[in-house]
């Protein structure tokens, strides 16, 4: 009889042990959300752009074919650290408190990943932060170093700064990978794998400094534009040809035959490489920069050549996360955890690739204002749902606490959860988006602006130094080269852009304090900085 009781408890001690796993297999999904830095849509095949098709992403586009493909998904302010903390709150940045990078996120709010938690997840941070100050709510969080560095960067953890040796973008998928294959698998888990890349200076992996030399991408129609009636375009300072530093951003030497570059004030980029990799990618350069110089470029030509080197140079630095992103999803395959796994990706806002001459982001033009959102989820999401649907990174949070069966946690954001538009019983999610933007004077120079979007018409007010009223009518000028603000034919439309503009900014409790303007001579001196 000993040996039966012993037999019993054996049998007993297993099914306790499986038993977790089934619980995590039936019960609240996981969720990994995979965000790189600036990447435009444009850059994702998915999306079907010229430049995606000649710049393939297979994997991200994965996500698209297991799911959805979001096309009207927009942040409610288009930089970096703002756009993190929406995302974090499900508040828009006058009340999550962080308006501008450079701002310290206050850890100590309430924020998706401390809700998770408290419904039981296992939560993790990998890769760039840029909130200032450690991250809360997150039981694992491994830290790029403010905006990180593409080659052997320095990564930050609890009592710990390490430089590791190696590529930033694949470190990150590394870490990522290894987090999911030592976590405590009776839990289930939400894990935020935030790339650097393709943020500025765009540094290719070394395996792909050579990806895109044969192909010309197309420019486009608004690369060399001429503004009128945009003030606030005109005064930007992101322009390709005249704003870029030929060395830091294009690799541009100082001339034939050298491996030096032009213009470069941050050396920290290149400098940081060990001798090894610098030898690969100064190979990589000289012969394309020979012939550069063989071809002696000026005027527009040159201009158009800067516009090919920067697409060529972004996007393959798209590529390793890309790859990352494949790497992922095997794993989840294999692991078969892919049938309870929310995969999300997406970019911290989107990014001009030379629409009106630009790079950055910033203005409430589409490519800047527009995120990419790729999403999968079996047994939720249908394979190949395309979503039309306007949707907002203020939606995110209630939408992952939704899923996670936790809405009662979203009671105070000011987004909503686009559950329903997932899975195809809601079609109609938002008739209008609200959009604000404050980091000005900065480095870019774009002015302060805020403004509404419908799915066919936007409103933008740019203000501090400047009071201008834009509106565009997308369906008839989706370029936004047209200001129509004084157009008869719109004039009731505009009126009800303006009663919709005031009425969000009322439901989202924007006050005064919202538009302060900056003293003038500051403003003039940041120009002369900038410049
Ligand atoms: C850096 C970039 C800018 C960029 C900001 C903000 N310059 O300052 O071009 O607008 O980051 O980007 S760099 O040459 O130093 O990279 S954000 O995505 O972090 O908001
Ligand atoms: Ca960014």
């Amino acid at each position: 009889w000993r040996r039966a009781i012993l037999l019993l408890l054996l049998i007993s001690a297993c099914k306790q042990q499986e038993k977790p796993k089934e619980e995590v297999a039936a019960g609240p999904p996981n969720i990994i959300f995979i965000m790189s830095d600036d990447h435009a849509f444009q850059a994702i095949s998915a999306y079907g752009h010229e430049l995606g098709k000649l710049a393939p992403t297979p994997n991200i586009d994965r996500i698209a074919k297991n799911g959805a493909i979001f096309r009207n998904n927009f942040c409610t302010n288009s930089l970096c650290g703002p756009s993190r903390a929406v995302i974090l709150t499900g508040k828009l940045s006058h009340i999550n408190g962080f308006r501008m990078n450079g701002e310290r996120f206050d850890g100590n709010q309430p924020t998706l990943p401390k809700y998770l938690k408290e419904l039981g997840y296992q939560t993790g941070i990998i890769g760039k932060w840029h909130l200032y100050g450690a991250p809360t709510g997150f039981d694992y969080w491994d830290i790029l170093n403010d905006q990180g560095n593409y080659y052997n960067p320095e990564f930050i953890s609890e009592g710990d700064t390490t430089v590791v040796e190696g590529y930033a973008t694949d470190l990150i998928s590394d870490k990522s990978l290894d987090w999911l294959q030592h976590r405590d698998s009776t839990q289930p888990f939400y894990l935020m794998v935030h790339h650097k890349a393709p943020h500025r200076n765009w540094m290719p992996a070394l395996r792909h400094l050579n990806a895109y030399d044969t192909i010309t991408f197309p420019l486009p129609d608004t690369y060399f534009p001429e503004f009128v009636d945009q003030q606030a375009a005109e005064e930007q300072l992101q322009t390709i040809y005249t704003d870029m530093y030929e060395g830091h951003d294009l690799r541009m030497s100082t001339g034939p035959g050298s491996t030096e570059l032009a213009q470069n004030p941050w050396t920290i980029d290149f400098d940081r490489m060990t001798p090894e990799q610098r030898k690969i990618w100064d190979e990589a350069y000289l012969p394309k920069n020979n012939a550069f110089w063989e071809a002696n470029l000026h005027g527009k030509e040159l201009a158009e050549w800067k516009g090919q080197r920067f697409l060529q140079e972004y996007l393959a630095t798209i590529k390793a996360v890309d790859e990352g992103v494949g790497r992922i999803l095997d794993y989840l395959e294999k692991k078969g955890l892919d049938k309870n796994t929310l995969v999300v990706y997406t970019s911290d806002q989107g990014f001009y690739l030379g629409e009106h001459g630009w790079f950055d982001k910033r203005f409430m033009y589409e490519e800047s204002m527009k995120m990419p959102l790729l999403m999968q989820l079996p047994g939720v999401i249908k394979p190949g749902t395309e979503i039309d649907a306007m949707v907002q990174n203020l939606d995110f949070a209630p939408t992952f606490l939704d899923l996670a069966g936790g809405t009662q946690y979203a009671s105070d954001m000011q987004g909503r959860s686009f559950r329903h538009v997932l899975d195809g019983t809601e079609h109609d999610f938002k008739n209008a988006v609200y959009y604000h933007y404050y980091d000005f004077p900065a480095f870019h120079m774009v002015k302060r602006q805020y403004g509404v979007r419908t799915d066919r018409y936007k409103l933008i007010h740019f203000y501090d130094d400047i009071d201008a009223w834009e509106f565009y009518d997308l369906q008839k000028d989706p370029h936004e080269v047209h200001n129509a603000i004084n157009d008869e034919e719109y004039k009731d439309i505009i009126t009800y852009m303006h009663q919709k503009l005031d009425s969000l900014q009322a439901v989202y409790k924007v006050t005064e304090k919202e538009f302060e303007t900056t003293p003038k001579e500051k403003v003039d001196k940041a120009y002369e900085v900038f410049k």
